[in-house]
């Protein structure tokens, strides 16, 4: 009994001491197991040598350092002043004279081994710490520092999450639990998870972040709420990492208690002078604004007669005496049932290019309707020549699974960042839009709707860290592979055993193809359960706006499926370039990805695979199911490799994806089905419940 007793605590014990709850995201520096590479890496890390101390950026790069060193190598790391006739060790230097770090972009950075020391050098503080960061994914991914050499240059330069989080602590399209803000507890608590976000940002070169929704509240510019933001501010900052706020356009009314909100009125302007000067007393390196303007129902300029620019210029009116920038967003379609929302965007920024202020930038989601899991690129990229554009990604998965679908997002922001708009010719992919070099730019932008919440782990699936972390990748260097990144992440995060890296990068790459495959294949789009965006609802027809529907983007009809955007009907087409319309414009050249963003099928049309356009489409739903079971059997074969926790925390999510895959699958290919008046084609086992029983799954959902 005493023996059973004794194995049963071993066994809690180690259970205790392995169960990982995520919450160290990638940072885990948890010690190498391996004795002979500890040593290896022990060899150049005997100390790390600081001439700056006060500073308090690198100070939290040589505190990084410090425990990653500690918890890695498992021995203590000391930090000194300098490093006399010393070796072995690192130096963190901020050097002028760097030749290396000439003319590249503010917090670039190079590691190079010299004099038997491994040398962090940048022109700046921050470049040091992205170093440091880097020097440690090194050693926490076991790579070799002999002879190390790297010059790194981030390509993007402000590189942001925006939360959509809200005063009382909800988060919208949220997904894993409530605000990571604790506005009840500031400017009195600090959270240390305020730290800790702080710390894995700057680890992937984040250096903004705009705090609340964009549906924004009033209350975020009051004086109380200034107070509590500048308290995340002062936590931010040594991380490099400076605060945006997303405002609400009437505040001059809501909050200033004036009559109106109209851009042109002198009151107006005067109200947001003021409080742009008071906000830099609070925050005297504030990022800017963030604007939803005249966007489902949020008030805008155009409330007065006024246009998005007299909007965006007025607000930058009064950010002129500061570095602080406007962001304000392209997002923007009206209710027009006889209209193609697809359009909406650039019809209405279209005659104001080149009117807005040098310090706006405008920010245009990735694709023209709305973070669809496929969009074509958004028509604004390489059709606006005379306004910067920022890029926007919503990492949080809306409708991409939410928490419970394994979607791997790296290759679709790669899809987007690398197809050629061809505005300037060949070689004019829309990164170099983002970037700024196409259109020569000074501002450039690229931001993610965080996935962030007070879940332990932060991102609820324990693989939604791995787009956070992506995403961060991208921005910084958007040539990056979806390999490299993934593998980077799956080292730091899950494990550095190579065959276990390469099945789980085998199921991070197959994911996002194996989601489409299940819900949108072909280019279908905007088919979810309404309001909540989870699960299929191909049959909403009646919504607040007909552009809410499902039925207005499939189209399905006796003849066939898809929206034809050519000529005939919406013409979407045209807003892209000649070489774009030549490919896309052509239903029997399009990439059969994008087939039914752009062309209304007939049913019995053969494709490029051979199949006629039904059978396609049922393979690929079909198929889309039986990939969920590969990446099921891939997890299964990494088990001893994996913190038990996450194992299992996984493992559950992938039974709630097979059982919703089959879901999407047997909702579209039952309610497809009614418009073909075709069978299923006989190699496939035709659902074993009807369209009604579906329909009342997706019915639950809407009960009250
Ligand atoms: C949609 C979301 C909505 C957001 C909106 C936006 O459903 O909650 O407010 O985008 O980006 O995707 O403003």
């Amino acid at each position: 009994m005493k023996k059973y007793l004794l194995i049963l605590i071993l066994a809690t014990i180690n259970h205790l001491s392995f169960a990982d709850d995520g919450s160290r995201l990638w940072l885990k520096y948890d010690l190498i197991k391996n004795v002979q590479q500890r040593e290896q890496f022990s060899k150049h890390t005997k100390f790390i040598s600081v001439s700056n101390f006060k500073n308090e950026i690198i100070s939290k790069a040589s505190d990084e350092l410090k425990t990653g060193i500690e918890g890695l190598l498992g021995k203590k790391a000391s930090i000194i002043l300098e490093a006399k006739n010393q070796t072995g060790g690192i130096i963190l230097e901020v050097s002028n004279h760097q030749t290396l770090t000439q003319n590249l972009a503010d917090g670039s950075f190079a590691i190079f081994a010299k004099g038997g020391n491994i040398v962090i050098s940048s022109k700046t503080e921050v470049g040091v710490l992205y170093g440091s960061f880097e020097l440690l994914r090194k050693i926490q991914t076991l790579q070799s520092l002999t002879n190390i050499s790297i010059i790194s240059s981030p390509k993007i330069k402000i590189r942001m999450l925006n939360h959509w989080d809200n005063a009382n602590g909800t988060v919208e399209r949220g997904y894993a639990g409530s605000s990571i803000w604790k506005w009840n507890e500031l400017p009195f608590r600090i959270d240390p998870r305020y730290i800790a976000y702080a710390r894995a940002n700057a680890s992937i070169g984040i250096n903004a972040t705009s705090i609340n929704n964009v549906n924004a509240s009033s209350r975020f510019l009051t004086a109380e709420y200034l107070e509590k933001i500048k308290a995340v501010a002062d936590v931010l900052r040594p991380y490099g990492i400076k605060v945006f706020i997303s405002v609400n356009f009437r505040s001059p009314r809501t909050l200033g208690g004036l009559k109106t909100s109209d851009p042109l009125d002198p009151e107006v302007h005067k109200w947001w002078n003021e409080k742009t000067k008071e906000i830099h007393q609070y925050i005297p390196d504030f990022g800017g604004y963030l604007v939803k303007a005249n966007s489902e129902g949020e008030p805008g300029p155009q409330d007065y007669g006024r246009t998005h620019a007299d909007g965006a210029n007025m607000l930058a009116e009064a950010m002129k005496p500061f570095s602080g920038i406007v962001i304000w967003r392209a997002f923007v379609y009206n209710a027009d049932p006889n209209g193609d929302r697809f359009k909406e965007g650039f019809e209405q920024f279209k005659p104001l290019d080149g009117k807005f202020d040098p310090k706006v930038i405008v920010q245009v989601k990735n694709g023209p309707i709305d973070f669809m899991p496929r969009e074509p690129f958004h028509p604004m990229f390489g059709g606006f020549s005379n306004t910067p554009l920022a890029m926007e990604f919503q990492i949080t998965q809306e409708y991409l699974g939410q928490s419970t679908h394994l979607t791997y997002l790296a290759p679709m922001f790669k899809e987007c960042l690398d197809t050629d708009t061809y505005a300037k010719g060949k070689g004019s992919e829309v990164s170099k839009v983002i970037d700024g070099s196409l259109y020569n730019n000074q501002n450039s932008l690229m931001a993610g709707v965080a996935n962030t919440g007070s879940d332990a782990n932060w991102c609820g699936h324990p693989f939604n860290q791995a787009n956070w972390y992506a995403f961060g990748r991208l921005a910084w260097d958007y040539t990056l592979s979806s390999e490299q990144i993934a593998k980077e992440w799956i080292g730091m995060t899950l494990t550095n055993d190579e065959k276990s890296k390469m099945q789980i990068n085998d199921i991070m790459q197959k994911s996002l193809p194996t989601y489409i495959s299940y819900t949108y294949p072909l280019g279908l789009h905007h088919m979810m359960g309404e309001g909540h965006h989870y699960g299929p609802e191909p049959w909403l027809s009646k919504a607040g706006r007909l552009d809410w529907t499902s039925v207005y983007y499939h189209r399905a009809d006796s003849v066939g499926l898809g929206f034809d955007r050519t000529g005939k009907l919406s013409n979407a087409l045209n807003l892209y370039s000649k070489q774009i319309n030549d490919s896309w414009g052509n239903p029997d050249k399009c990439n059969l990805n994008y087939l039914l963003w752009f062309h209304h099928i007939p049913w019995n049309k053969k494709l490029s695979t051979g199949n006629t356009l039904w059978e396609e489409l049922c393979y690929r739903y079909y198929n889309g199911v039986n990939q969920v079971k590969d990446l099921q059997e891939k997890w299964e074969t990494v088990e001893n490799q994996i913190d038990s926790e996450t194992f299992q925390s996984v493992k559950g999510r992938l039974k709630i994806q097979e059982k919703e895959a089959i879901w999407w699958r047997d909702a579209c290919v039952l309610y497809f089905k009614e418009y073909t008046k075709m069978p299923i084609p006989s190699s496939l086992t035709p659902p074993n419940r009807t369209l009604e029983d579906v329909k009342k799954i997706t019915e639950i959902y809407h009960l009250r």
